[in-house]
């Protein structure tokens, strides 16, 4: 077992996702069974109590690999020597609040604690934006932090809608989740986004699209069914599980966090993912945005990179043309605000 404990910060850590986070994380499902960690909850004064809370029961799992845990509402405190953030709390839309202004808020909570990461942060860190709107808020934490810390260091969270993709592939198909490959979500994490199956591959050799037309009857009742069912329904998905459950999407939200980091860190294992990471021109994708594309990692410290030289067709073009659309209006949006 590592003797150092890696330091893991968790922001929002007395909200639900917080809560569904805490524990996975002490337990090794993040890092694995060999790395202890340190932990910090940042969160908000009116926060304080229910973060206080958790770390009292995190003391009740007498987790083996738990060292230590601090809850503080000071991102300079929190951020001290971290070398993974989970940047889980976020100002939710208001009744009556325009775009303009929950961008505005997110802009005072993503801001700050940019810089916070920058001016204190371990070395190695990389910084994982859970809340939304959440690839904007990863663009104005990276232009916040000192430019010394690359920008690539921070990412946005869209696992969850690819593991929302997969789960909707393996229902379809009657086949296990693990069988699926290389299916991909291009651009926001929001209803504009993009899942992509065209390069998707089944664990006995087939593609995907050729699984679907098998059991669909033929490529057109495929496509439509991707068309008019499966991509509405994967970028509508958290609206579903809140009509559903009466609350929004915590645990497979956690458990989407945790599959990023750890495959960030560890290393992707059969082919890609997905995640929301800056780009520098990829697939025509302006610089500078945070934009959810293919991605894999070795492992090696170097987190994500983008998986290049796919091809893309007319309609995939349209698609994710449109999904970039909205993020570089809302990365307008906030430099209109004047902050970056
Ligand atoms: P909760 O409202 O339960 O918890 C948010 C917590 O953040 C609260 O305890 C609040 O006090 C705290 N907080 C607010 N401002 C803070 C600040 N400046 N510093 C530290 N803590 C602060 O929301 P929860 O259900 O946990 O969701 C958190 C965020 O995840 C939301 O923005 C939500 O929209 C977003 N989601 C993102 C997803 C994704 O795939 N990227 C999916 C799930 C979720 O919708």
């Amino acid at each position: 077992m590592a003797s150092e404990p890696t330091t893991v910060t968790i922001t929002g850590a007395g909200g639900q996702i917080g809560y569904a986070l805490l524990f996975r994380i002490a337990a090794g499902d993040m890092l694995g069974p060999d790395r202890p960690v340190r932990l910090r909850l940042l969160e908000i004064p009116q926060g304080m109590r229910a973060a206080e809370g958790a770390a009292l029961e995190l003391q009740d799992g007498a987790f083996p690999l738990l060292r230590d845990v601090d809850v503080t509402d000071d991102p300079l405190t929190a951020f001290d020597g971290t070398s993974i953030a989970l940047l889980v709390g976020a100002r939710p839309r208001g009744p009556g609040m325009e775009r303009a202004d929950l961008l505005a808020a997110n802009a005072g909570i993503f801001g700050p604690q940019g810089a916070a990461i920058g001016a204190v942060a371990a070395d190695d860190v990389r910084a994982v934006v859970v809340g939304n709107p959440a690839n904007t808020n990863a663009l104005i934490a990276a232009a916040s932090a000192d430019p010394s810390l690359p920008a690539d260091r921070f990412s946005a969270l869209t696992r969850l809608d690819h593991n929302r993709a997969v789960g909707q592939l393996a229902a379809a198909l009657e086949v296990s989740p693990g069988d699926i490959a290389d299916v991909i979500i291009w651009g926001n994490h929001s209803a504009t986004q993009f899942p992509d199956v065209a390069h998707g591959i089944l664990a006995d050799g087939r593609s995907l699209l050729e699984a679907l037309a098998e059991r669909l009857g033929g490529s057109e009742a495929a496509s439509a069914w991707l068309d008019d069912a499966f991509i509405p329904r994967v970028a509508k998905r958290g609206a579903e599980i809140i009509e559903v459950r009466g609350s929004s999407s915590v645990a497979s939200a956690a458990n989407a966090a945790i599959d990023h980091v750890r495959d960030e860190q560890l290393g992707t294992r059969r082919g890609w993912t997905s995640a929301a990471v800056v780009s520098r021109g990829e697939y025509g994708v302006p610089e500078g945005l945070v934009c959810s594309f293919p991605v894999i990692s070795r492992g090696d410290g170097e987190g994500y990179r983008i998986v290049e030289g796919l091809d893309l067709d007319d309609r995939a073009r349209r698609l994710l043309d449109a999904s970039v659309a909205e993020l570089a209006a809302e990365r307008d949006a906030v430099r209109a605000l004047g902050v970056l």
